[in-house]
């Protein structure tokens, strides 16, 4: 088939920011940094995406209040590789499962042809530690687009296009499956219909620019989200 669905990842596919807020302040602990992201700080913090911009922003933002004023990117990059290391170490525990109705949509817009594929700016250990976790690998992607792999994360339309290029559709004939306003105008700006389903973290976000809002997947009708889509060529 000539239409795909490309699936964010983090508060998408799963609830993942309470594990990666945990997994932040474990890389913290282990550097001997007395920071601790408690929820209200980390619904802030999440305003910039990727994790090495998201402890810059904090450095920047807090520094001189018992953070450093400037901290070399060479050690933000040693404290994210730890980060991620906490990260999949949990993940891969068992800690993270699918959010409701995700499973059930991969599988039924398989049945359908639909290709598939992922467009996230987490990390790609995260991406694949999640997906062995929950669905014993990631074969059901096509197309996996994650992190640093492009130059400007999200809301920069960058890794949608890229998730275009290698997909080589037209973003008519593929609809976005996102959960936070960054990803939304992400999608968006790659001309990509959105269905939004909010998070945790999310569901205060302005999501107008949505073609659609589903606030619980699992009860919702599939042929919505596919009815966005429309033949390539
Ligand atoms: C969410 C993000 C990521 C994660 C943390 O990505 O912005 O930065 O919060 O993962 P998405 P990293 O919603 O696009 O999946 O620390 O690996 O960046
Ligand atoms: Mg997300």
């Amino acid at each position: 088939m000539d239409r795909a669905i490309v699936f964010d990842v983090d508060g998408t596919l799963a609830e993942t920011e309470e594990t990666h807020r945990k997994a932040f302040n474990r890389a913290f602990e282990g550097a001997g940094l007395e920071w601790h992201w408690d929820q209200a700080l980390y619904t802030q913090l999440l305003e910039v995406t990727g994790g090495k911009e998201r402890i810059r922003y904090f450095v920047e933002s807090f520094g001189g209040q018992g953070v450093p004023a400037a901290m070399p990117d060479e050690f933000i990059r040693t404290l994210h590789a730890a980060k991620t290391l906490a990260y999949t170490e949990m993940v891969s525990g068992g800690d993270v499962p699918l959010r409701p109705g995700i499973r059930e949509l991969i599988a039924d817009a398989q049945s359908l042809g639909f290709r598939l594929a992922i467009a996230t700016t987490t990390t790609p250990a995260n991406v694949d530690a999640l997906l062995r976790a929950t669905m014993g690998g990631d074969e059901a992607f096509e197309v996996i687009c994650a992190g640093d792999s492009v130059a400007n994360k999200k809301p920069a339309p960058d890794v949608y296009e890229l998730a275009l290029a290698e997909l080589e559709l037209p973003p008519a004939a593929c609809v976005a499956i996102e959960d936070s306003r960054n990803g939304l105008l992400s999608s968006v700006a790659a001309g990509i219909p959105t269905v939004v389903t909010p998070g945790i973290y999310t569901s205060g976000h302005n999501f107008e620019e949505a073609a659609l809002v589903i606030d619980d997947l699992a009860a919702s009708d599939f042929q919505e989200i596919y009815r966005l889509t429309a033949p390539a060529g």
